[in-house]
């Protein structure tokens, strides 16, 4: 190889980067993968997938082979002066018209219809599902079930879902790749999302649109469930938060209280906490993550977020009004794991 010239080392160097580069989209362990598919719509948008790559696979491959014709046959054998001119021919002319007519026509069909099928109305007995976008985390909430989340959505397998998406600021974009494909949530104008989960789990997102600082940052979770233990999850959601926060004098609503906490964040159950700015923190506890999925949900990364949320998340939007003592920040550590 060492010995090949230029510029068929550089073609081997290209072929081999394509080919790892190809390969590593055929992992397993793709989380993000629009291919794991796991609903109905991602199993239209797959057909519509499978049709073009079909389609633009066999355009290319008659393409590339009557190039191949017409570069073998018609090279220089050194003959005299140019060779023969053609020019017109009508049959092939038509030919060549219609042919790709008919081929975009026969993707454009079922591209239509899925992208139609996609922003459907809520279908009968849908879960309804409002994800606001805001910078750089998702609130959900579920306007006939009487819960308020944020980051990790719960959602029954086998149910229809109708997701209302809407934005607190800038553009976002809601992704949940194996579920369906991207959703801007524009300011002023609510867009939909509806699909079918097929099996249980729990599953990945980002925003899909550029949003600012911790964009990159702004991941979410999609907790596909039984339908019983769906209905579960949602009555411990409606649950107010537990114990009596107000009068009980306890060391963790009152560093709530005093850090300023509830200016920003909502804890039902106690009527001063009422801030609608952060995520709601009623059962921050029973989610699996913080910081819009970034950090695993446990009382080492509470403590580093609660130090420091600009540190965790450039631009983080929870602006401490001082900052927390190592005290404060164990104090509100246990009281905000207790929050189930
Ligand atoms: C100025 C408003 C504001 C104040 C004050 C504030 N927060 Fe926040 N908080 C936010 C915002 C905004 C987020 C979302 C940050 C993100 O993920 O980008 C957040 C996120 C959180 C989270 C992670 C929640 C999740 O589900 O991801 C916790 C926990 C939290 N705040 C606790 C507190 C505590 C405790 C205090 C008081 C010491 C506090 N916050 C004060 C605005 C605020
Ligand atoms: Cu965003």
């Amino acid at each position: 190889m060492s010995n090949s010239p230029r510029p068929v080392r550089n073609v081997a160097a290209a072929v081999a980067t394509s080919l790892l580069a190809a390969l590593a989209g055929c992992m397993g362990d793709a989380p993000q993968s629009t291919l794991h598919k796991n609903s109905d719509l991602a199993d239209m948008t797959w057909g519509v997938y499978m049709l073009v790559t079909w389609i633009t696979l066999a355009v290319g491959v008659v393409v590339f082979a009557l190039l191949a014709y017409v570069v073998f046959r018609f090279r220089d054998r050194g003959e005299e002066g140019i060779p023969e001119q053609v020019h017109g021919n009508t049959r092939l002319e038509i030919a060549w018209t219609l042919v790709p007519l008919a081929l975009v026509v026969a993707m454009a069909i079922p591209t239509v219809r899925t992208i139609f099928a996609a922003a459907a109305p809520a279908p009968e007995g849908a879960v309804k599902i409002k994800a606001v976008g805001k910078q750089w985390w998702w609130e959900f909430e579920y306007p006939e079930l009487g819960v308020t989340t944020a980051n990790e959505v719960h959602i029954p397998a086998g149910v229809p879902v109708a997701f209302e998406i809407v934005s607190a600021d800038v553009i976002h974009s809601l992704w949940l790749p194996q579920f369906g494909g991207k959703r801007d949530a524009v300011p002023g104008r609510t867009n939909h999302l509806t699909f079918t989960a097929r099996d249980t789990g729990n599953f990945v997102g980002q925003c899909a649109e550029y949003c600012g600082d911790s964009h990159a940052l702004m991941k979410l979770r999609l907790v596909v469930q039984e339908e019983a233990d769906f209905q579960r999850w949602v009555q411990e959601q409606k649950a107010p938060a537990q114990g009596d926060l107000v009068a009980s004098g306890k060391p963790g609503p009152k560093a709530f209280l005093e850090g300023g906490c509830i200016a920003c964040h909502q804890v039902r159950g106690n009527p001063i906490a009422a801030g609608r700015i952060g995520p709601d923190l009623t059962h921050v506890a029973s989610r699996g993550t913080i910081g819009s999925g970034i950090l695993d949900n446990d009382a080492e990364s509470m403590r580093r977020w609660l130090r420091d949320p600009e540190g965790v998340k450039p631009g983080s939007l929870m602006k401490l009004p001082h900052k927390l003592s190592e005290q404060e920040v164990e104090t509100l550590t246990q009281y905000l794991l207790e929050l189930k």
